[in-house]
């Protein structure tokens, strides 16, 4: 029987070298708990950076997947299927988003959203053609494509990438003034994460998100949030804009929309904007199958009827309270929102990748994010007796080290 080792000497020679995990090989998952090829388990606090907001191999949406995968997996959007209008409904009503656009993973769906952008932009704004400007924030994380990174601010994603896309203003985050004196006649929208995840669980000034609305109202800018991470119930509420009662024009969700078990991501938008697009202008081979289609609406139908938002804001308190509650030397702040936590250590700590290293011989996995900061985010079905579970090693290696 193959050790771990041998998993990942197999990895690392034949696989490109574009991570550096942790060197735990993980053969099986159930709920929050994973398990590695040598028995032992962990607690699984990343949840594969959110989509895992059911926790692993959850029975309905397996039962979903499965009956569906020996039913009919692909039709492509040639021809109609029987899941894609329910999955729509499924999403239309729990989000009050009358139009959905389906795909697949996060990066298409935000592809999706700044094309529609630049569309009702030109169309319906009246902007010159191929003038239109999208705003963006510093620290943003929109996934991995040439135009995405073209606004990333992370010289990591974007060097040796270039050319890059044009149209794209990036400004501080959480600065709603140099928002309003960046706005031109020419600004089709504004693209934001309500919590940036991968700049660290950065929670912006109370009230961003009000004024980032005032601002597109004003200005007639269309609002973009891109919930692909802090969606699905991760923040305490279903979509994080939902705690300051802002309702964005378009709505990016991903990652836990697929229930862990495949990539659905979607775009959603009132008739006004998404039917902008007409047959043929945009599309995906996979986007909207079938199989997509009945695990996403389970993946929805979980996280209300299981009353996971609502788990996420109980548990996601207590946890971020008891953290702050450590005596450590090496942390600087607890923050987040909901599950969705962040603790930046100081930089004398020695960086957060050696606590995530120790927590892994604790049985907790998490992952650092740049330098400093370790995110928790455990799937969102975790019970208190867990919590406390987790906070007790998390504690031993924060104070020790
Ligand atoms: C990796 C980061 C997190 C996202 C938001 C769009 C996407 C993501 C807010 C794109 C994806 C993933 C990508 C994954 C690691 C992870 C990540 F560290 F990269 F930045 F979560 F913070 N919008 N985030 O968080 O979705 O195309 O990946 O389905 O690329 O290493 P995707």
């Amino acid at each position: 029987m193959p050790k771990a080792r041998d998993y990942i000497d197999l990895e690392d020679r034949l696989g490109a070298h574009n991570y550096r995990p942790l060197d735990v090989v993980l053969t099986r998952g159930e709920g929050v708990w994973v398990y590695d090829v040598e028995g032992r388990r962990y607690l699984d606090c990343l949840s594969s950076y959110s989509a895992l907001n059911q926790g692993h191999a959850h029975p309905r949406i397996l039962r979903a997947l499965n009956d569906q995968a020996a039913r009919l997996t692909l039709t492509s959007r040639a021809f109609r299927n029987d899941q894609l209008g329910l999955f729509y409904q499924t999403l239309t009503d729990a989000t009050g988003y009358p139009r959905v656009l389906p795909m697949n993973t996060g990066a298409e769906a935000v592809e999706t959203a700044l094309k529609l952008a630049r569309k009702w932009a030109y169309r319906v704004k009246g902007v010159p053609a191929g003038q239109a400007q999208i705003i963006t924030f510093s620290g943003n994380f929109h996934g991995r494509t040439i135009s995405i990174v073209s606004f990333s601010s992370e010289a990591l994603y974007r060097e040796d990438f270039g050319p890059f896309t044009p149209g794209f203003v990036t400004l501080p985050y959480g600065d709603a003034r140099s928002v309003e004196a960046a706005i031109t006649p020419n600004t089709a929208a504004i693209l934001v994460e309500p919590i940036q995840g991968e700049a660290g669980v950065i929670v912006p000034p109370a009230g961003f998100l009000t004024r980032l609305r005032e601002i597109c109202n004003r200005n007639n800018v269309l609002l973009m949030a891109d919930e692909i991470q802090t969606g699905l119930g991760r923040t305490g509420a279903l979509l994080a804009c939902n705690h300051e009662s802002v309702r964005a024009d378009v709505m990016i969700l991903g990652k836990a929309l697929g229930g862990g078990v495949y990539p659905v991501s979607a775009v959603l938008a009132d008739e006004a904007v998404m039917d902008l697009f007409r047959p043929g202008e945009h599309g995906s081979t996979f986007g909207g199958n079938p199989l997509a289609a009945a695990v996403g609406r389970e993946a929805v139908r979980v996280i209300l009827e299981e009353g996971l938002v609502e788990n996420a804001a109980t548990l996601g308190e207590y946890f971020i309270e008891r953290l702050a509650e450590i005596p450590s030397r090496h942390v600087r702040e607890v923050r987040g929102k909901g599950l969705l936590v962040g603790v930046e250590l100081h930089p004398q700590a020695g960086g957060a990748r050696r606590f995530c290293e120790a927590l892994m011989g604790e049985g907790v996995l998490a992952k650092e994010t740049h330098e400093n900061v370790i995110r928790f985010a455990p799937p969102l079905v975790i019970d208190r007796p867990t919590v406390d579970w987790a906070l007790e090693r998390i504690a031993r290696v924060l104070k020790g080290g």
